[in-house]
């Protein structure tokens, strides 16, 4: 039998569901992931990256399962589509979204996967989440942990862009 692998699932939802508004589209799909929910974050309104105008509601797990990260995709790609998600523009509204963002494996590298998550160290929305449940999981790209990653993230966004220009 394979043994469990833990891995950072972020989700994040701003169009309701069947199962209500963004925050309570979240509290479902947590009961909905494919493995055992050793943690789960608070879930955060956000405000929006990209080009939909509606809020978001973020959140992070970690979920130990013993499927392999592309077995891992599309059982949350099933899931998406269980929950009403219609793929249309990119960073379109989406009643859930559910991204790997971390694994116990370290980096996996394939055309449609790959872990870790491209984006994630400059996305706040993935990283608050994610700190509350994982802040020492260290990013096997940057040698970083979570708590430092967002650290450096948020004290980048914090100098207002008139004090670079002495
Ligand atoms: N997801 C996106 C694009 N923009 N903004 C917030 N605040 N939260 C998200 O989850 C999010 C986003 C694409 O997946
Ligand atoms: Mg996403
Ligand atoms: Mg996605």
């Amino acid at each position: 039998m394979a043994t469990a692998t833990t891995y950072l699932i972020a989700l994040g939802s701003n169009r309701p569901s069947r199962h209500g508004g963004p925050a309570a589209t979240l509290a479902a799909a947590f009961a909905a992931l494919p493995g055992q929910v050793a943690a789960r974050s608070p879930v955060l309104p956000s405000a929006p990256i990209g080009p939909s105008l509606r809020r978001y509601a973020n959140a992070a797990a970690l979920l130990d399962s013993e499927l392999s990260p592309p077995a891992m995709l599309a059982a949350l790609k099933a899931i998406e589509r269980d929950f009403g998600r219609r793929r249309g523009r990119r960073w379109g509204a989406r009643t859930l979204d559910l991204d790997i963002i971390l694994w116990g494996g370290g980096r996996w590298r394939t055309r449609p996967l790959t872990i870790p998550h491209a984006a994630f160290r400059t996305r706040d929305f993935v990283l608050t989440p994610a700190v509350a449940i994982a802040p020492d999981w260290r990013d096997p790209v940057t040698g970083l942990t979570l708590r430092q990653l967002r650290t450096r993230l948020t004290a980048r966004c914090s100098i207002p862009r008139s004090a670079h220009r002495w």
